[in-house]
């Protein structure tokens, strides 16, 4: 309506709220306790840190909220082209520093709370961490929307708002023990509920289809469920622009089944509409292989409909011409998860705007980009077509529809190739079939692009080669980044204090990656390295203080520490880290006192959450355990080496563990891990890697030199090599530091371990082992004796730690986003003019 008032209303409105929320102490104070009394209901003269937390976080809402609207009022008012990221994940983490950071009002809100009792830090502390991901596509996800929002580009996320986030951690007797996360149980205030934002969600039901080819379809019947938006603003830094998170929850529907009502089944009827609101329950715990769950699709479908309704609505406030629907909207799939949405607009377009099939088959694939995240064919989802068509027939029949056009053109192009024809089908099998979501993605898609160099090469060469084939222009390369405003300047002020100081007095560099590069002419400059020294050890008390806090361990700083923090998975193998470790306990049993003095003392900190159905995953966090206890209780070896298993690894401790570590693991095996994500966080940060030549592992080492890691390990060819061989072949060279490693656990060196671990650890010893354990075990104990002897030549460490963050410029998720931009949204930015500049 705004949009339609006369310009004496919009005086007259524009004079009643008068003035923008004020940026001066008493204004933040007044705001903040107004919050207290109006928002809260508690009294100004009696409130606690979370109730200081709640209104603070309400009054930089507001601030929020001024420039979520004036933004979007000004996007509108230009008809600008938006881009729409549709993820099933956000991984935000906590909202409160990152916002006041990036509308530059951080010291602001500081010094008027310490004014009136309070201390900013630890009111940050009282906010839970929003978790609704499960690790790198999600927190991806939320880098990116810092990015967009940063490099005014006029960008909305798209998701949905589980009540329940991905699971907390607990251990218990050595075992991971998952609990609720109920996140939403104090109120959110970060987000704004939108009943007037509310679109149905038709599931099930019949369609009737008229006319030939794809025809029109009907659909109808079923069940009807609403979804309710729930806004978050996402502010950009040192921009006015802010742009907007919008999460879909599921209601209950308006239309009821008014018979079931008039048979007296009155409650029974309520309780079936209470279903509705299952949709948005629960986050799916990834797991390590992809499971067909009906609830999964329907959230699926659920959010993408909701979605493309409210998209479309966006688009005909100023628009009429449906060519123009691509020119003006690029929508991004987060991996296949969202996928449906192409299929739903192609739908809507069809049998609601009655487009004829052709234009509405442009509109489609001029607007979907795919991201693919994985290469792992047990992860690629995969849906039956039974309950597609159940539970969404009129998408089953356009998915077969597209599907033979599509395969038409490749019987054409490439004549007597049958082999091709059953690859890229979007339907596999003959009885039991099933939709591939990946091939629908990318057929639906202009373009595919892969996480890293290394993987879109094994996207273009094996994955998806016969896609590539017959699309070679589809596919290419976006490198994964992270924002350096959560994990530099928010998680390490330090660091960031010390680069801006050394560079140039200013922040320019929070916007601008590269120019961090000019700390390296310091990296021999002693000045420059003690602080650096300092900041370091500083990140390590904070770490030892929250270990302590948190875990009741206590651990000595003057120790390496090796971190190793990750989702645990086979291929990310936490197990090599842990029978490594094994090698070098035994080790030290066996050394002198002479010997001993030369051993660099670790801390190892291995942290993840392990999908609740995984069990062999669930298995190495128990031995983990088990190796902890030992070592850690064992006098003799004088905390040579202690052992952490860092519980409920998430984004807010996160913040704390990656600017403390010294040494950062990412030994995937090669061809297996996307892209990796952390180890860009840890190189920003001044940590060393230890690390396979895997995912954007590759690329940090041509960006810092190779000579500044600890590469080891067998590459891409090596493995497949190592893979193509014989269990006897491979048996017959286990490394015998592995199989000394592995009879310490047969002979209950770690205490009674139940038998799958063993079993696990048995096939491997003949000679099964996918994640090629042995095949890298040798070179890895070199690795790790290269990080010790540098690591006793404390000089040499720095250096290569700071050439490492110098260095670290191309994984800003900033130069993501632009190459995004540029190449795949075909999208340039749009600032803002900011009120504040003119005169009021
Ligand atoms: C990760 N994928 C990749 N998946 O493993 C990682 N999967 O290499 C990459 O850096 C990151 O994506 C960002 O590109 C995931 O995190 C999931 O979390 C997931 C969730 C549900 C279903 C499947």
């Amino acid at each position: 309506a705004a949009l339609k008032v006369s310009e004496g209303t919009r005086e007259n409105l524009w004079s009643l709220m008068n003035s923008y929320q004020g940026r001066d102490s008493r204004s933040i104070q007044r705001s903040i306790v107004n919050h207290v009394e109006y928002t809260l209901g508690l009294t100004r003269f009696n409130f606690k840190d979370f109730n200081a937390y709640q209104a603070t976080s309400y009054s930089v809402r507001d601030r929020l909220i001024e420039q979520l609207n004036d933004s979007n009022e000004y996007f509108n008012s230009q008809n600008s082209k938006r881009v729409y990221y549709l993820s099933l994940e956000f991984l935000l983490g906590r909202m409160l520093q990152n916002s006041l950071v990036n509308i530059d009002m951080e010291k602001k809100y500081k010094d008027a709370l310490t004014d009136i009792g309070f201390k900013l830090e630890e009111i940050y502390e009282e906010e839970v961490d929003p978790a609704l991901g499960n690790g790198g596509l999600g927190r991806l996800a939320a880098c990116f929307l810092d990015s967009m929002a940063t490099l005014d580009i006029p960008a909305m996320g798209y998701g949905i708002r589980y009540d329940y986030g991905i699971f907390k951690q607990q251990i218990q007797d050595g075992y991971q023990v998952e609990q609720p996360d109920y996140w939403l149980a104090k109120g959110n205030p970060w987000e704004i509920e939108r009943p007037d934002v509310a679109y149905p969600v038709r599931f099930g039901g019949t369609f009737t289809k008229s006319g030939s080819g794809c025809g029109v379809g009907r659909w109808e019947g079923g069940e009807v469920v609403m979804a309710i938006a729930y806004d978050t603003p996402v502010p950009g830094f040192n921009t006015y622009n802010t742009n907007r998170l919008r999460l879909w929850r599921s209601r209950p529907g308006n239309e009821f089944d008014l018979q079931k009502f008039n048979d007296g089944q009155y409650d029974k009827s309520i309780m079936e509409r209470q279903r509705a609101e299952y949709i948005t329950s629960v986050l799916y715990p990834n797991d390590s292989t992809w499971e067909g769950k009906q609830l999964r699709l329907k959230q699926q479908y659920f959010f993408c409909c909701a979605t493309i309704q409210d998209i479309i609505k966006r688009f005909k406030l100023n628009n009429t011409n449906w060519n123009d629907f691509p020119k003006l909207n690029q929508i991004q799939l987060n991996d296949t998860h969202p996928a449906i949405a192409a299929i739903e607009l192609l739908r809507v377009l069809l049998d609601v705007e009655r487009l004829p099939y052709d234009q509405a088959w442009m509109i489609v694939t001029g607007t979907f980009g795919y991201t693919n995240h994985t290469v792992l064919p047990e992860a690629l989802e995969k849906w039956s077509v039974n309950m597609l068509q159940s539970l969404l027939p009129r998408h089953m029949d356009l998915i077969f529809f597209i599907n033979q056009i599509f395969l038409e053109e490749v019987k054409r192009r490439f004549p007597g190739d049958g082999r091709r024809l059953e690859v890229v089908s979007m339907i596999e099998g003959w009885e039991d079939k099933r939709v591939r979501m990946a091939n629908v993605a990318i057929v639906c898609s202009h373009h595919v692009n892969g996480v890293a160099a290394l993987h879109t090469q094994i996207l273009k060469a094996s994955v998806f080669k016969d896609f590539y084939e017959i699309f070679p222009d589809k596919f290419l390369n976006m490198t994964n980044g992270v924002t350096p405003r959560r994990w530099l300047y928010c998680c390490n002020p330090g660091l960031a204090q010390l680069i801006s100081d050394t560079i140039n007095n200013d922040d320019d560099w929070v916007t601008d990656m590269r120019m961090v590069e000019e700390i390296a002419a310091y990296a021999d400059e002693q000045g420059f390295v003690d602080k650096f020294k300092q900041v370091k050890v500083d990140c390590k008390k904070q770490l030892q203080h929250y270990i302590e806090k948190t875990q009741g361990i206590h651990i000595r700083l003057d120790a390496m520490y090796d971190v190793l923090v990750k989702r645990i998975h086979e291929y990310k193998r936490q197990l090599m880290d842990i029978l490594y470790i094994i090698h070098r306990y035994l080790q030290i049993l066996g050394m002198n006192e002479e010997q001993r003095r030369n051993v660099v003392p670790r801390v190892v900190f291995i942290g993840g959450k392990a999908a609740p159905g995984y069990k062999d995953a669930k298995g190495f966090i128990k031995l983990i355990n088990s190796v902890a206890d030992r070592i850690n209780n064992d006098k003799s070896i004088n905390d040579l080496i202690k052992v952490v298993f860092f519980k409920n690894y998430c984004v807010s401790n996160a913040q704390i563990i990656i600017p403390a570590a010294d040494l950062s693991q990412h030994i995937s095996t090669a061809g297996t891990e996307a892209s990796g994500t952390s180890n860009m966080k840890f190189t920003m940060n001044g940590a060393l890697i230890i690390g396979t030549m895997d995912g954007a592992n590759v690329e940090i080492a041509q960006e810092i030199g190779k000579e500044n890691m600890f590469v080891f390990g067998a590459d891409v060819h090596e493995v497949d090599r190592y893979r193509a061989q014989t269990d006897e072949y491979r048996k017959g060279r286990l490394d015998g530091r592995l199989r000394n490693a592995f009879r310490a656990i047969y002979e209950g060196k770690f205490g009674a371990l139940n038998d799958d671990i063993k079993g696990y650890l048995n096939r491997i010893e003949a000679g099964s082992d996918h994640y090629c354990l042995s095949l890298d075990f040798a070179s890895y104990v070199e690795a790790q004796e290269r990080a010790d002897r540098t690591y006793r030549d404390q000089a040499l460490w720095n250096k290569m730690a700071i050439i490492g963050i110098a260095k670290s410029g191309k994984f800003s998720s900033d130069r993501t986003i632009q190459e995004y931009c540029a190449q795949i949204w075909k999208i340039t930015p749009k600032r803002i003019p900011n009120p504040a500049d003119k005169p009021q």
